[in-house]
C-alpha cells in the first residue's frame, strides 16, 4: 500500500480528526524466511522482521511518526530525547519533515556514527553529555517538566502505539501469530508494543493465538534479567547500552502472560550472530539488532525447549550501515593487490 502507518492502521491508533496524516515511508518492512538457518537451528520456521528498511533505518520510526503527528495536533514546536542513537536520528526526520525545532542528547563516544550523521543532516540539535543513556533520558525527562517541550521517547504512549504496528504487519503476513517472537531489549519500549500489538490482534479476531515473548539484554546491560539497575552498562551493542529501562515493567508484563523468557546474551554471542545474519542471510543489521537471532541460538543450544514445531519472527531492529566501525573492525579480511590480472587471479586461488 505504501501509504504508511498512520493511514494504514488508523483505526487501531490513537487518531482523531484532527491528528495531521503525513509518512516518510515507514512500515510495511520485510518478513525475510530463512530455511537453511532454521534447519541449522532446528526450528520448523525462521523468519526476519527487517525493520532496518524502514526510512531512518530502525523501527523507531513506526512510533515516532505517531509522536509527531500527536505532537502536531497538540500544537507543539519543539521536540526532544536522549538516545542510543536510533531514536535521535527518528525523531531529526520527523521534526524536519514538519517543521519542528528538535533537540537529541546522547552518550558522548557510545552512539554509531552513521546515526549521529544522520542526526545532524537532518538538522536537529545534537548535544553530547558525558554520561550514559540513562542519565540522558533523567535529564530531557526533568527538562520537559519545566519547559513546552514534547518528550518523543518511548516514555511518550504515542511511540508505543505506532511501534505495535510491526506486530499487526507480522500477523497480517503469516495469517496468524507465530509461536514465538526473538526481540533485543534496550528501554523495553518495543518489546512492550510488540506484545500490546499481538493481544489487540488477539483479541480482535484477527489471530487466533499470541507468541511466546522472548527479550534479549546484552549481559553487560542485563538489568531486567539481574533484577537491579545497572549503574554502568557495558556491551557492543550501544544501541541497548541501558541499565535502567523505561518500559521494565511492560517487558516484564510481556515476559509473563506470553510466558516467554527475558535473557541475556554476550557480546561474544551477538556479534557470532551479527555476522550470521549478514553471511548466511543476507541481512546486514546493526549489532544491537543481532540479540534477538543470538538469543535464539542460546535458547537452542540449552535444548530446555522443543524448537522443532515452532515458527520464530526475529527482530532485526535496525540497519548495519549505520555502524560500518563494529562491521570493519570485526571484518577486516580484505586482499590488496596490484591492479593487474595475475595479481587478482592469484589472491583468487583461480
Ligand atoms: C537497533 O535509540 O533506545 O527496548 O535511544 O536502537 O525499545 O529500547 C534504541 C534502542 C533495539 C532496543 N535495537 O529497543 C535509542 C534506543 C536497536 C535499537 C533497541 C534499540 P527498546
Amino acid at each position: 500500500m505504501g501509504t504508511g502507518v498512520l493511514k494504514r492502521y488508523k483505526d487501531l491508533l490513537p487518531i482523531t480528526p484532527s491528528t495531521p496524516i503525513f509518512s516518510l515511508g515507514e512500515g510495511e518492512t520485510p518478513l525475510i524466511t530463512a530455511p537453511r538457518l532454521a534447519e541449522k537451528i532446528g526450528c520448523k520456521e525462521l523468519y526476519f522482521k527487517f525493520e532496518g528498511c524502514n526510512p531512518t533505518g530502525s523501527f523507531k520510526d513506526r512510533g515516532m511518526v505517531v509522536a509527531v503527528a500527536k505532537a502536531m495536533e497538540e500544537g507543539s514546536k519543539r521536540i526532544i530525547c536522549a538516545s542510543t542513537g536510533n531514536t535521535s536520528a527518528s525523531a531529526a526526520a520527523y521534526g524536519a519533515y514538519c517543521g519542528l525545532e528538535s533537540w537529541v542528547v546522547v552518550p558522548k563516544g557510545n552512539i554509531a556514527m552513521g546515526k549521529l550523521a544522520q542526526a545532524l543532516m537532518y538538522g536537529t540539535r545534537v548535544i553530547a553529555i558525558e554520561g550514559n543513556f540513562d542519565e540522558a533520558l533523567s535529564i530531557v525527562r526533568a527538562l520537559v517538566k519545566s519547559s513546552p517541550i514534547t518528550l518523543v521517547n518511548s516514555v511518550n504512549p504515542y511511540r508505543i502505539e505506532g511501534q505495535k504496528t510491526a506486530a499487526f504487519e507480522i500477523v497480517d503476513e503469516l495469517g496468524k501469530a507465530p509461536d514465538m517472537l526473538c526481540i533485543p531489549v534496550g528501554n523495553a519500549g518495543n518489546i512492550t508494543a510488540y506484545w500490546r500489538g499481538f493481544v489487540q490482534y488477539c483479541k480482535l479476531g484477527k489471530s487466533g493465538s499470541t507468541p511466546m515473548m522472548l527479550g534479549f539484554e546484552a549481559a553487560g546491560a542485563a538489568p531486567i534479567v539481574e533484577g537491579r539497575v545497572i549503574e554502568s552498562p557495558q556491551t557492543v551493542a550501544s544501541a541497548i547500552r541501558i541499565g535502567n529501562p523505561a518500559s521494565w515493567q511492560g517487558a516484564v508484563q510481556a515476559r509473563d502472560e506470553s510466558g516467554g523468557i527475558i535473557d541475556s546474551v554476550t557480546d561474544e554471542e551477538i556479534l557470532e550472530s551479527y555476522h550470521t545474519l549478514a553471511s548466511d542471510v543476507g541481512v546486514f543489521g546493526e549489532p544491537a539488532s543481532a540479540a534477538s537471532l543470538a538469543g535464539l541460538f542460546k535458547l537452542a543450544r540449552g535444548g530446555t525447549m522443543d524448537l522443532s514445531s515452532k515458527s520464530v519472527v526475529c527482530v532485526v531492529t535496525g540497519m548495519g550501515l549505520k555502524d560500518p566501525d563494529t562491521a570493519l573492525k570485526t571484518r577486516a579480511d580484505i586482499i590488496e593487490t596490484p591492479a593487474e590480472l595475475e595479481a587478482v587471479r592469484n589472491a583468487l586461488g583461480l
